[in-house]
């Protein structure tokens, strides 16, 4: 395959124990396409930090994209994704996992910044004190080996070609201004199979998060830096509100 080559250049780029982490791999009902199959992939798996900059978007900018696949992979509504944060993400990175979707006019050009909505989030897993207390979607995908399954396509999309984002958020210096750290890369797809009655609420990316959202910044009511947030009940648990948006159209919320 064409691709192969970019491929194998890119898994030499990027070392094979590291502290971050990027999306790089998906399966469409337990299939693998292959690495980096239809999916825009940047050199290096650092964080975006600057939550107002283009690349939030689609990565880029100080991670260079360096595979754009020419893939766009067929969806249909109710297929479930799984996505693979690769390499590894050290475990002082923790924090929800979201994944949001663009309708575009054409999955290998675009990359929108207006009308993405969210499909999919996790926060927190579970609080089991006798098990280490608060566990983040981030701690799931670190002992899944990167892996983040389940995410469904919503039945009730329009068809088209869609951009598709998975990003994950490491909250460990959220306390201090443009601290947290984003992970994200965007897949491609054409989606058919659907009901086309959905209108969900759409955001921007970059403008969907401010540094100082409660889900990002985490800060006392004096603002100081809470630097154990993850244990405090006040920022976790299910009442852990995600940066907005905080809604989810999923496959049965016709809206
Ligand atoms: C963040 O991104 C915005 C938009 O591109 C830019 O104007 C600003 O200078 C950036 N901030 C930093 C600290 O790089
Ligand atoms: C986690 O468990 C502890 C101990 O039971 C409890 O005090 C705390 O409220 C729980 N936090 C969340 C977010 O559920
Ligand atoms: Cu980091």
């Amino acid at each position: 395959m064409k691709f192969a080559t970019a491929l194998i250049s890119l898994l030499t780029i990027l070392p094979v124990i590291d502290a971050h982490t990027i999306f790089q791999q998906l399966k469409i009902n337990g299939v693998a396409p292959g690495l980096g199959v239809g999916i825009r992939l940047p050199s290096k798996d650092g964080p975006i930090w600057n939550v107002s900059s283009p690349d939030m978007t689609c990565n880029g900018g100080r991670n260079p994209i360096v595979s754009h696949s020419p893939i766009v992979l067929p969806l249909s509504g109710g297929d479930i994704i799984d996505i693979q944060f690769k390499p590894g993400i050290d475990q002082s990175h923790r924090g929800p996992v979201s994944v949001y979707m663009a309708k575009v006019p054409n999955a290998l050009t675009e990359t929108p910044t207006e009308g993405w909505f969210k499909i999919w989030e996790k926060g927190v897993v579970k609080n089991d004190t006798a098990k280490g207390g608060v566990w983040w979607a981030v701690d799931e995908l670190r002992a899944n080996n990167g892996w983040v399954y389940g995410i469904e396509v919503p039945r009730c999309l329009e068809a088209g070609e869609y951009l598709f984002r998975g990003e994950m958020l490491a909250l460990h210096d959220g306390a201090y201004v443009e601290g947290a750290q984003f992970y994200m890369s965007c897949a491609q797809f054409r989606v058919g199979g659907v009901t086309g009655d959905a209108h969900p609420a759409t955001v921007s990316v970059p403008g969907y998060v401010k540094y100082d959202d409660p889900g990002v910044l985490h800060i006392d009511d004096k603002h100081h830096p809470l630097h154990d947030f993850e244990n405090r009940d006040s920022h976790n648990g299910k009442n852990y509100c995600h940066y907005n948006p905080c809604f989810v159209p999923h496959t049965d919320d016709h809206r």
